[in-house]
Parts: C-alpha cells; structure tokens; sequence
C-alpha cells in the first residue's frame, strides 16, 4: 500500500512538472521580437524617439525590442535589417536615415514575411508593398507653418537677409522643411537667402555651420534652423560672435522639433517660433503590431499630431506638462 502512494505521489508530481513547463514554454511563445533600425542619437529628438520606442515595447508587454543604432549611415541600417530577417523576428521597424535605397533589404524582408513598419522619415521605395505602414510627420506641412508665421510676424518693407540651416541631406525632414522656405522665398521677393548649409541635425555642426557664416555676413535678420539641436548651436555661435537673436535681438530665429531644451529656448525668448516634430511614435507602432498580429489589416499612413509654439505667447506651464 506504501508502494502505491509513493508511486500516485510520483506520478502527480510529474503531471504537475510537465504541466509548469507547458505554461513557461507557452508563456515564453508570447514573447514578440521586435527589431528596430534606428538612424542613430544625433539630437534630443532621436533620443525622445528611441525612449518612446523603449517605453511601448517593454518587457513587461511581452516584447523583446532589439535596437540597432546605425550612427547616421544607411550601410548599418540596411545590414541591420538584413540581421533581423536572420533573426527571425516577428517585426522590423525601421526610421530611415534618408530616403533612397531600401529596396533590396525590405525585399529580403518580404520574402521571409516579415512586416516591416517605416517611422519618422519616409522612403521612396520601387513598391509601397515593400512595408506594411508608415507612422510619422508631415515635414513640408512643418514648414509651411513655419513660413507662414515669418510672412505675418516679420514684415519685410525692406530685404530680410535670411540664414538656411538644413538637416542631413536627402532626409525627408530636411527635404519638407527647405521646400517650404524655398516657396515662401518664391512668394516674397524680399527675402534673401544669404547663406545656405547643413548642420546634419547636430548641435556641433550646427554651431560649425553658423561660426563660417558669421564671419561672412554681418547682417542676418533670420535664422531658419531645421531642428533644436542646430539652433541651440547656432546660438553659441552667435554668443561667441557678439550677436543678438531671439524676440527682442537682431536674428529672429524659427527652429523644429520642438524638444524641451529647444521649448526652453523659447520660452526664454532666444528661439521666435517652434514647430513641433511629435517624436512620440512608441504607442501606435505598438498598436500597430498588436492588429497585426490579429490580422487586421493597416491604414498605409499615420500622422502624429504637432503644434507650434510663439514664443510671444508659450507659459512654463505648457512647458511643464510636456512629455518630452
Ligand atoms: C524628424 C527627424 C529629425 C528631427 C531631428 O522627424 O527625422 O531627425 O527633426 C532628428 O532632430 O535628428
């Protein structure tokens, strides 16, 4: 009798180890990989978009989100998306650096059926089949906002020397942004571009770019930034050089993405206007991939809400309930 209770306690105990391992096996199937190609960590911008990236696909939602930072170059996104397919994993989230040259990497992708969203920038690929969806922002439309408060806020009775400081070349942001100050220019023949360079969305080149045109122009009435980073550099610049900027000096400046050393900035006069580029796109890719996993199909293109900020009117209280 001893015998069969020793056996029925073996045998329960078995049922219960192999029963615990079904559910860990189980448990460990729902773990969803996600690999992210990111451009890099080049401004406060990019670092608000790989938190918000960090932040949906968190352990603890039963993702592993592999991130790999390409430092600006296209060769390490593209062989990071090569990597991905190899891996096997169940996404590949890509932020371009620029727009061209992603066919042959989304088309490895494709075969071994991996849906691959595009966020931030925007590709120009041989087929929109080539990826699923695009999350991102409207970077002519960015523009246009900011050129339209530069036609109301800085009236030209006389010429309006103008200083373009464009992002990374061949980016769609940089792209959006110049096309619009290139049609305002087109709509006031007041306005001058004296200087025109890029600053490849850093605040050190952003500042290398300024220091060269400051030494060749001594009139600037304004400084048209593509983004915070290259402003705040800028500033250096023309604090070094002696000059003044923002609401009450001689360079009014306009900048994007809106970040909160730039919103600072703002806020303290030194920037005019800021239009936001809403880096914030974490929640809706996670949204995204939760419906595909369930099969439901995608709208193609996404969005994200922005506002711009006047720094005649921007409170601290704004600036305090921001999330980034
Ligand atoms: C815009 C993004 C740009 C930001 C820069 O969506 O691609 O790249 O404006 C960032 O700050 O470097």
């Amino acid at each position: 009798m001893k015998t069969l209770y020793i056996r029925m306690g073996t045998l329960l105990f078995c049922l219960a180890a192999y029963a615990l391992h079904e559910a860990r096996s189980a448990e460990a199937a729902e773990v969803t990989v996600v690999g992210f190609s990111q451009v890099g960590a080049e401004s406060d911008w990019r670092q608000a978009n790989t938190q918000s990236m960090r932040k949906a696909f968190s352990e603890a939602k039963g993702y592993k989100l592999i991130i790999k930072d390409a430092q600006q170059r296209q060769s390490r996104q593209l062989a990071a998306i090569h990597g991905f397919v190899d891996q096997k994993v169940g996404f590949i989230v890509v932020a371009p650096v620029t727009e061209d040259g992603w066919d042959e990497a989304l088309q490895k992708a494709k075969e071994a059926n991996i849906p691959v969203i595009i966020v931030d920038r925007k590709i120009k690929a041989r087929s929109e089949d080539l990826y699923t969806c695009w999350v991102g922002s409207d970077f002519r439309k960015e523009g246009d906002e900011a050129v339209a408060w530069m036609e109301k806020n800085l009236k030209a009775d006389k010429d309006l020397f103008i200083v373009h400081l464009q992002g990374s070349m061949g980016s769609s942001a940089q792209i959006g942004r110049t096309e619009a100050l290139l049609a305002g220019e087109g709509r006031n023949p007041a306005w001058r571009v004296v200087a025109r360079d890029s600053g490849a969305f850093t605040q050190a080149k952003g500042k290398e770019a300024m220091e060269r045109i400051l030494k060749q122009h001594t009139r600037i009435d304004v400084l048209y930034c593509e983004n915070d980073d290259m402003a705040l550099g800028a500033m250096e610049a023309m604090d070094e050089a002696g000059r003044s900027y923002g609401v009450k000096g001689d360079v009014a400046v306009i900048s994007f993405d809106a970040t909160r050393a730039g919103l600072t900035a703002t806020l303290q006069g030194k920037i005019n206007y800021n239009v936001e580029c809403n880096p914030l796109h974490g929640p809706r890719v996670e949204e995204i991939v939760r419906r595909l996993k369930k099969g439901e199909v995608q709208e193609k293109y996404f969005y994200v809400p922005e506002a711009a900020f006047d720094a005649a009117f921007f409170t601290q209280s704004e600036l305090d309930a921001r999330e980034y």
